[in-house]
């Protein structure tokens, strides 16, 4: 009978309320666009008429307004995990409306497949094309599929007909083994190809097909400033410095940057600055710059698990597939961000900090210690096992209200054992082989505002007076935080009151 064409709300129908619902993708590239938007709707009909209606929600990472915005406004999330940034789904869970946890987004098909969440009732996944033997291509980005594939009991296929140009070629489905039957990763260079271009999802599964024509709907980044630019040749002139002193090998090694204006300013310095080889990436996702950067010819290949580019982008890589072919393979998250790969091709893990404390710890989810932005996405999964793992943000924010450098960050992501290197537009903080206390002068020399600078060294004096390994003192600890809390300026703080 072959699989049949259903609308978005007939998909929606087969939904029901505490279902675990997974979906394709990873940020908004190749998420559904269409029956989450029917979903939200039910929901909103449901909830009017009294009756309950959530769904427990598992996605790549973050999604797009169909998703997160979407079900986030209609009140239809119960649980969702590993990632989010929209501010809908924000305001929901820090009201406590979403029960969210965030995790690395290498953990979260494993963790399903181990059966620590339940099943999966449905899955959404998108596809630029199908055919009735259950055969799909996914669009431009992968997150979970190959997974939700296997596991989900009912498959619902969004059949997106946006690209007029085929993807086909640029995925690499791959789904481990499972403990204790797991072998390495087979990935050596971050070009070789270890799984299927075709993802096979069994027809009897699948519940129908439902056409969407939607665009990622991706809005190019804004021009990065004066602050991201100095961080970028920051970064840069630091990577070639290693170059120089033989810290790292001359070949250099691939690169691996998170998302945003700080990621984007650091690759367009790599590729400005003569002394850095042309290099490759092995990361979570590729933006603009990255294409921008292959075209010039810095940048060789990249392994990712989406294509994040901005609509107009996009169409540009259509255009112009044939030159982007042998340069872009996708991969699924827990391939993309799989700590065993990254350790072994030694990355260059280059991720965001909100905050970092005197000794290297970072926060990079939690604002003043309560208040979720988005989760830690794939930072700990490269943080910790990268060759070199770098964070950068600005030295303060606010109009100086707030310090990103801290006597102790009010959460941590990536504990002072795994952050190699700090960066600020101040400049670099190594703090490869230093003790705590070296640690915190480079970081408060290096990286730290000079408006914050005595401020820190006065909490350093008044922390010495415990004596101890790391000197902290834990009444003053955040007396930085609790400063901008009552007097809306971190600057206003005052460690004489503290002896
Ligand atoms: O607030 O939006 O009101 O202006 O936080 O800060 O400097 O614009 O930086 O957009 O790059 O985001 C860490 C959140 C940085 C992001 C984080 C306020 C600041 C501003 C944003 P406004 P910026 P960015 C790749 C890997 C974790 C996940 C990750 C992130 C807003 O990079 O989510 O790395 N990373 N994943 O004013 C209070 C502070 C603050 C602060 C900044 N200390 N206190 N507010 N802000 N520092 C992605 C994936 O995994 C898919």
């Amino acid at each position: 009978m072959g699989i049949p064409f259903i609308t978005a709300e007939e998909a929606a129908a087969y939904i029901k309320n505490g279902d675990n619902v997974g979906l394709s993708g990873f940020t908004a590239s190749g998420t559904p666009k269409v029956v989450t938007i029917a979903l939200a709707q039910r929901a909103k009909e449901l909830h009017a008429k009294g009756e309950p209606f959530k769904i427990n929600l598992f996605t790549g990472a973050s999604t797009n307004d169909y998703v997160d915005g979407e079900l986030a406004r209609a009140d239809a999330i119960n649980i969702r995990t590993p990632y989010q940034s929209h501010p809908d789904s924000r305001k929901n869970l820090n009201n406590g409306g979403i029960h969210y946890f965030d995790g690395h987004l290498s953990h979260v098909s494993q963790d399903l497949r181990y059966g620590f969440f339940g099943g999966i009732d449905v899955a959404i996944i998108e596809a630029t094309e199908f055919s009735p033997n259950g055969d799909v291509i996914l669009g431009a980005g992968m997150g979970m599929s190959a997974t939700l594939a296997m596991m989900a009991k009912k498959v619902i296929i969004e059949y997106s007909s946006y690209y007029a140009t085929s993807f086909r070629g640029f995925h690499d489905n791959y789904v481990p083994l499972d403990p204790p039957h797991r072998r390495e990763i087979p990935i050596y260079k971050p070009d070789d190809r270890i799984g299927t271009t075709v993802l096979h999802i069994d027809p009897e599964k699948i519940i129908g097909v439902v056409p969407s024509n939607a665009s990622e709907s991706i809005k190019p980044f804004t021009a990065g400033d004066e602050i991201t630019a100095r961080i970028g040749a920051n970064v840069c002139d630091f990577l070639a410095g290693e170059l120089r002193a033989g810290k790292m090998p001359k070949e250099f090694l691939p690169i691996q940057s998170g998302v945003g204006n700080v990621a984007n300013a650091v690759l367009a310095g790599l590729g400005e600055n003569p002394e850095i080889p042309r290099f490759e990436m092995y990361t979570e996702v590729i933006q603009d710059s990255v294409m921008k950067l292959m075209e010039e010819g810095h940048c060789k290949f990249a392994s990712t698990c989406a294509l994040t580019f901005s609509d107009e982008a996009m169409l540009h890589f259509m255009d112009n597939i044939d030159f982007f072919r042998d340069k872009i393979l996708m991969r699924p998250g827990e391939i993309s961000n799989s700590p065993e790969v990254v350790r072994r091709l030694g990355l260059i893990a280059m991720n965001t900090a909100l905050e970092a404390d005197i000794f290297g710890n970072v926060n990079s989810t939690h604002v003043l210690g309560n208040k979720m932005m988005n989760g830690i996405g794939g930072s700990g999964d490269f943080c910790r096992n990268g060759y070199l793992s770098i964070f950068s943000c600005p030295s303060i924010q606010k109009g100086g209200k707030i310090s990103a450098i801290v006597p102790m960050v009010s959460h941590v992501d990536h504990s002072e054992h795994s952050v190699k290197v700090i960066v600020t537009e101040q400049g670099v903080a190594d703090l490869r082989g230093k003790d705590p206390l070296q640690r915190a002068e480079t970081i408060i020399e290096n990286c730290a505002h000079p408006m914050y600078r005595e401020l820190l060294w006065d909490y350093v004096k008044l922390a010495q007076r415990n004596g101890g390994h790391t000197p902290n003192n834990l009444h003053a600890c955040f007396a930085l935080h609790q400063a901008f809390m009552e007097k809306g300026d971190m600057a206003q703080v005052d460690f004489s009151l503290y002896y």
